[in-house]
């Protein structure tokens, strides 16, 4: 474990906005001290008690009127002397008590740092601490359960299960090395169970990581398609309310419009387009050219076209320019009819549907979520991120190589442990058993400040 920095820390623990209530956090040796500095109750201030006074300046001029609660070292968030305020949500109060902390001898916290410091001393693993960025920052109802099992330690459990069979192993042979005479000689038969165990669970594990990043990141969506074949009423359908006009004129849309909602519980941020025409019109044009643009951008298109007129050459020019994206190829208006004729090379490829009556909207999510690789409906409690990603794939690679060469091993088994440990150590990484400042750096400046 790292040395902590003994100095004490402060932040304002709820966003700068004007609301209810505001937290402003101090954490580090000194909380006490600081926090009833600025507090009208100064002594005898039992831990986990709320205490309501006047929030003071230096000078004791009132500032405010609020809550002390203080959490003694080690039960608190941190595992340090922390010092909450709850003050009225006015920013510049909560500059102010923040500032006059500073003054005090607080120092401004990192972003991320306290997190960092609960990490630090033991009261979170690494998995964890990732763990609360996800759940701050969850889209959706899902992506913040998913988060929360992580912050529970579900993740963190089974990691240590595979650390301790490997530890197990790798105790054995250790043994086994030295102390020869006294030590019954592990079977390769036995490595091998435990390695085949080890390598399964990895496997599982590692698969959960594509629904993770569609959980966190969301997905991408854009509609395009000529003008007038019902892109933004699609778009109106599938977010739920009528964000984009529609009208029967040609070119009705001319920027982008991006909105977010979800399709069973993943986030999805869904962009309707300008319709894509030879423009005369200099707005016109300017809005096509940003449509090309977020097709790029999108992991899916949606290719909309008018069902009960076929599709035209027009149409055609644009589904050949966006063949590389695969769309997803949507008739609409099918409520006006299908010219099935004008429709047939492509007929077993389109979802037909209808803005106007809905139907076939469902075919359309379920095609997403198909695309996606998301139809199986498996629900595990637990997602890695690229991170665990990565450590799980050198894990793997070692113990994989090492399975499948066992018998080469029969008399080196102190090359067996070698592997062993080595591949424990990704397995420790995860959890942050083993660390570096950077890899800390990296996860914890991608939080907020106050966190
Ligand atoms: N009958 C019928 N009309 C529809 C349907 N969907 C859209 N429309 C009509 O088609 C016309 C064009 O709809 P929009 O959603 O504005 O079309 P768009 O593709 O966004 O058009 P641009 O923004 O001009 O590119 C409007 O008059 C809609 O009411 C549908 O499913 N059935
Ligand atoms: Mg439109």
């Amino acid at each position: 474990m790292l040395p902590l920095k003994e100095d004490t820390i402060v932040a304002n623990a709820t966003a700068l906005v004007p609301s209810g209530v505001a937290i402003v956090r101090i954490s580090g040796k000194d909380a006490l001290k600081i926090g009833t500095s600025l507090f009208s109750k100064k002594a005898n201030i039992t831990p986990r008690k709320a205490y309501f006074g006047k929030v003071l300046d230096r000078q004791g001029n009132v500032l405010d009127e609020g809550l002390l609660l203080y959490f003694k070292a080690p039960h608190s968030f941190t595992g340090e002397d922390v010092v909450e305020l709850h003050l009225h949500g006015s920013v510049p109060v909560v500059k102010k008590v923040i500032e006059e902390a500073i003054n005090l001898g607080a120092r401004l916290a990192e972003p991320g740092e306290f997190t960092k410091r609960a990490f630090l001393h033991g009261k979170i693993d690494l998995v964890q601490a990732e763990a609360i960025a996800q759940l701050i920052e969850a889209k959706t109802e899902k992506a913040s359960r998913a988060a929360l099992n992580l912050l529970e330690g579900k993740l963190s459990s089974q990691i240590k299960q595979l650390r301790d069979k490997l530890i197990e192993v790798e105790g054995l042979i250790e043994a086994e090395l030295n102390f020869p005479e006294d030590v019954e000689e592990i079977e390769l038969q036995q490595i091998q169970t435990t390695l085949k165990e080890v390598l399964d669970k990895i496997e599982e594990l590692l698969k959960t990581y594509k629904r993770g990043k569609l959980l966190s990141e969301g997905i991408k969506l854009a509609i395009v398609g000529r003008p007038n074949v019902g892109k933004s009423s699609l778009f109106n359908a599938l977010v739920g309310y009528e964000r984009a006009i529609v009208s029967d004129i040609k070119g009705t849309t001319r920027d982008f419009i991006e909105e977010e909602f979800s399709i069973r519980g993943y986030p999805v941020k869904l962009i309707d387009t300008a319709g894509i025409r030879e423009a005369e019109d200099k707005i016109e044009k300017l809005g096509i050219e940003k449509a090309k643009e977020k097709i790029n951008e999108a992991d899916i298109v949606i290719f909309v076209f008018d069902a009960s007129e076929g599709l035209t050459d027009e149409d055609l020019k644009i589904l050949e320019n966006v063949k590389d994206k695969n769309p997803i190829i949507v008739g609409n208006k099918i409520d006006l009819g299908i010219a099935e004729s004008k429709i047939k090379d492509y007929y077993n490829d389109v979802i037909f549907v209808s803005t106007k009556t809905k139907e076939g909207l469902k075919n359309l999510e379920d095609e997403i979520i198909n695309r996606l690789g998301l139809l199986d409906n498996i629900d595990t409690d637990v997602y890695i991120n690229l991170r665990h990603q990565e450590a799980l794939q050198k894990a793997k690679q070692i113990l994989e190589n090492l399975y499948q060469n066992l018998d080469y091993y029969e008399n080196q088994k102190e090359l067996i442990m070698l592997d062993i440990r080595e591949a424990n150590y990704h397995l420790k990484e995860i959890l942050g058993e083993i660390h570096t400042e950077d890899v800390l750096g990296k996860i914890f400046s991608s939080f907020c400040i106050g966190k």
